[in-house]
């Protein structure tokens, strides 16, 4: 099969995805779609004002360990570079991408072990922090 069938396939398994909605019914709409709307600007977002925000930073470990593996799309057990760039898109299928600053502003909030990755209890404690 030609290389581009391949990731067609690829990239229609993750809209699937991330069409699930998987905050829905752990989070409000509104308070999710205030969030987007606050960092809709490319270079604006701030992840303790979002996790603040969308109501993230006052759920449960157990919510946040959810949390954790709706953003660690391919279930690898680690949120990497590429699934953090695409972060809140998770929340809502239609939101931006990070931008590459973002992104790394973001990892290396999150990486307290300087894996380049972040691991469940990084993130849980990144949101609670
Ligand atoms: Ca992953």
């Amino acid at each position: 099969m030609p290389e581009t069938v391949f990731l067609t396939i690829d990239v229609v398994i993750r809209v699937k995805r991330i069409e699930k909605m998987a905050f829905k019914g752990m989070l409000k709409d509104e308070d999710i779609a205030a969030a987007l709307q606050h960092c809709a600007a490319a270079d604006s977002f701030n992840h303790k004002e979002f996790f603040a925000k969308v109501g993230l930073s006052g759920k449960s470990t157990e919510d946040l360990k959810k949390a954790f593996y709706f953003v660690d799309q391919d279930k690898s057990g680690f949120i990497e570079e590429d699934e953090l760039k695409l972060f809140l898109q998770t929340f809502s299928a239609g939101a931006r991408a990070l931008t590459d600053k973002e992104t790394k502003v973001f990892l290396a909030a999150g990486d307290a072990d300087g894996d380049g990755m972040i691991g469940v209890d990084e993130f849980t404690t990144l949101v609670k922090v």
